[in-house]
């Protein structure tokens, strides 16, 4: 099983190469960004609350999210592995990721962190607000909030995933091939 954790700030590219690695690997993509959308879209208890947290670029809390992946994981049993896209943010999740897949004799082999500076991740998410119709992408200060939601509350999973040597970080500016390019060369390694 390949258990990847692709890691950055909002809008440096996870979404984009998640895709392009289920593509090739056949992995499933857990991105807890879409499963919270997906229940705000559905209006369920869950994604009302949640939409108030992610329209002010706050994090919603671990346990909701913690509790979606495993009920993903238990689905998925059969799977060729898991591309976890935008969690683990804190090192909370991180822990309780660590826990859940232990229950299915399986790890994260690696962390591919993408790093990109601040200005031009407001730029990215900007330009994407004008077509995503995402509330939190349409505008400068609340995405300015979330990046400083990462780097207090997410950027210390890096550390996490560094003392167990499963940390790698590439430059997220660039062709998208070719950061795709440098992500195939990490994965292949493992
Ligand atoms: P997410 O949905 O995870 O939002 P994101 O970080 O903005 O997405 P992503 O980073 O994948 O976008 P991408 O770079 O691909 O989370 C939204 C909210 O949900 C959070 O703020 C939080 O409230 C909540 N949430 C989610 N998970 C949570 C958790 N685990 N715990 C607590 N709360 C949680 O794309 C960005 C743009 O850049 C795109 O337009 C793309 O085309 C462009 N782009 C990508 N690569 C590029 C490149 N190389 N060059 C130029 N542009 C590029």
């Amino acid at each position: 099983m390949l258990n990847l954790v692709l890691f950055g700030p909002p809008g440096a590219g996870k979404g984009t190469q998640s895709a392009k690695l289920i593509e090739q690997y056949g992995l499933i993509h857990l991105s807890t960004g879409d499963l919270l959308r997906a229940e705000i879209s559905a209006g369920t208890t869950l994604g009302l609350e949640a939409k108030k947290l992610m329209d002010q670029g706050i994090l919603v809390p671990d346990a909701v999210v913690i509790g979606m992946i495993d009920n993903k994981l238990n689905e998925n049993k059969a799977a060729a592995g898991f591309i976890f896209d935008g969690f683990p943010r804190t090192v909370a999740q991180a822990a309780a990721l660590d826990n859940l897949l232990a229950q299915h004799d399986v790890s994260i082999q690696q962390m591919i962190a993408l790093e990109v500076e601040e200005e031009e991740l407001t730029q990215r998410l900007l330009s994407r607000g004008k077509t995503s119709g995402r509330p939190d992408d349409q505008n400068e200060d609340l995405i300015r909030k979330r990046v400083q939601e990462y780097t207090e509350k997410t950027a210390p999973v890096a550390d996490f995933y560094a003392q167990q040597g499963k940390f790698t970080g590439i430059n997220g500016v660039g062709e998208i091939e070719d950061i795709y390019a440098q992500i195939v060369s990490i994965v292949e390694k493992n």
